[in-house]
């Protein structure tokens, strides 16, 4: 990856720019993709847009290299901090479009999962659109989603799965949940890139979501739904 020593990310053009934010990502370089994300906003780069074209798409190519064994845990554990001064800058801007509000959902990765960048970014989105997101962070055992749902009585519970060992865990959720008899009283939405429509199903979830934006769209298509019973 390029040596960005003293390159001044200024004088560099938009695409140029961003193509240096993957690399940035990918050495773990907090500090440069602050300061990129800074330089994007100020040209007028729309957040969502930075958030898809530099932050994950430069997330996707760290993922190939984890993927192929080239890049170890502590790399991506680094290139995942990066992202996320990235992200913390674009989260208020996000939250910030004025949408009318709109539901609650509780949202959190499953036990055994610590992966939470998706599931952060679909709470950004979320809230962007005027959702109140109750999030519960990682490695939630069944117990933690139960006690938010009967705490905040959201319309959607929201899981992420990012691994094919941790996916199965959303069904003990569900199934936990018909047995108490509370299953109907949300909508439940799941997502992680593992995923499937065909796996939700299966575990008796309402829908997958692809990403951040297909899960606003499908919780915005549940409140209509909701407010129109
Ligand atoms: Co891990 N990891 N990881 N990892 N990691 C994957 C998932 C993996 C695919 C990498 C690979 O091999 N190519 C692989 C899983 C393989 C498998 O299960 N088949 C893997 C592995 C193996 C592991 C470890 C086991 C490695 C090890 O220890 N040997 C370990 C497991 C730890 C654990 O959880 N117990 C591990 C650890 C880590 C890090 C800690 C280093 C780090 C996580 C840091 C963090 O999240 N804070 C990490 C990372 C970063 C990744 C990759 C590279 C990137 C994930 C990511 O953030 N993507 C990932 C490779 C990959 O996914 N291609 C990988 C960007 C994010 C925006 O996308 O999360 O898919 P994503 O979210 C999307 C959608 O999926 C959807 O919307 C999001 C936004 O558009 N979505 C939802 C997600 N959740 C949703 C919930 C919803 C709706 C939509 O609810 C309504």
């Amino acid at each position: 990856m390029a040596d960005d020593g003293d390159l001044d990310l200024r004088s560099l053009d938009d695409q140029e720019l961003v193509e240096q934010m993957w690399d940035d990502l990918y050495d773990g370089l907090a500090d440069e993709i602050t300061e990129a994300t800074n330089i994007l906003l100020e040209r007028g780069w729309a957040p969502y847009k930075i958030l898809t074209e530099a932050l994950v798409e430069g997330m996707r190519i760290v993922g190939i290299d984890f993927r192929d064994g080239i890049l170890f845990v502590p790399e991506v554990l680094m290139a995942a901090n990066s992202m996320k001064s990235g992200m913390n800058i674009l989260r208020p801007l996000l939250a910030e479009t004025g949408a009318p509000p709109q539901g609650k959902m509780v949202i959190g990765t499953v036990k055994g999962d610590i992966h939470d960048i998706g599931k952060n970014l679909v709470s950004m989105m979320m809230e962007g659109a005027g959702f109140e997101v109750i999030d519960l962070g990682i490695n939630n055992p069944v117990e933690k989603y139960l006690a938010a749902l009967e705490e905040h009585k959201p319309d959607i519970l929201g899981m992420s799965a990012l691994l094919t060992t941790t996916m199965p865990y959303m069904k003990v959720v569900i199934d936990t949940m018909k047995e108490q008899g509370i299953r109907d009283d949300y909508k439940i939405l799941v997502g992680g890139a593992p995923l499937n429509e065909e796996f939700a199903r299966e575990i008796g979830a309402d829908s997958y979501c692809r990403d951040a934006a297909v899960a606003v769209e499908t919780a915005k298509e549940v409140m209509i739904r909701k407010n129109n019973q």
